[in-house]
């Protein structure tokens, strides 16, 4: 249901990325991946105010009022001062608004020396023709993401 879930494309589309704070660092760095070679990265220097940032992907293939199970390889060193890594699904109607809540796992603060990996499950709205995956930091620290699977 993703595309370039292992990061692998030369370019990182069709991710998309969303920081609170200009000063922080969302890249796909080469040879730091759990498969592969590439991933996605977020670093948020001691220096910068910790702020909201994710990597983001929109879905149209989810079927309304099933279930889905989101999943990632995810690897955090660092970390300290925020809410931690999550991982999340956002649900749209057909106008667009948001419809249901936002399904995230519970944060995680406790730092991953490798790779392990973290899923959330929930349902569908009935409602949802679009949704927004999220891999989301608010933290200072990096936390790297690969192989993100929804299913
Ligand atoms: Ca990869």
């Amino acid at each position: 249901m993703l595309f370039n879930a292992d990061f692998e494309n030369k370019v990182a589309s069709p991710w998309f990325t969303f920081q609170q704070n200009p000063s922080i660092e969302l890249t796909t760095p080469i040879n730091q991946g759990f498969s592969d070679s590439k991933c996605a990265r977020i670093d948020q220097s001691p220096q910068t105010v910790v702020a909201w940032s994710n990597w983001k992907q929109t879905v149209y293939s989810l079927t309304p009022g099933g279930n889905f199970e989101l999943s990632a390889q995810v690897r955090m060193t660092n970390i300290t001062d925020g809410h931690g890594m999550s991982l999340g699904v956002s649900f749209f109607d057909a106008n667009g608004q948001p419809v249901g809540q936002s399904i995230t796992s519970p944060f995680q603060t406790m730092a991953l020396s490798t790779f392990e990996k973290q899923t959330v499950i929930g349902q569908v709205p009935m409602l949802a023709r679009r949704a927004e995956v999220r891999l989301t930091q608010h933290d200072h620290g990096s936390v790297w993401f690969d192989d993100i699977e929804l299913i």
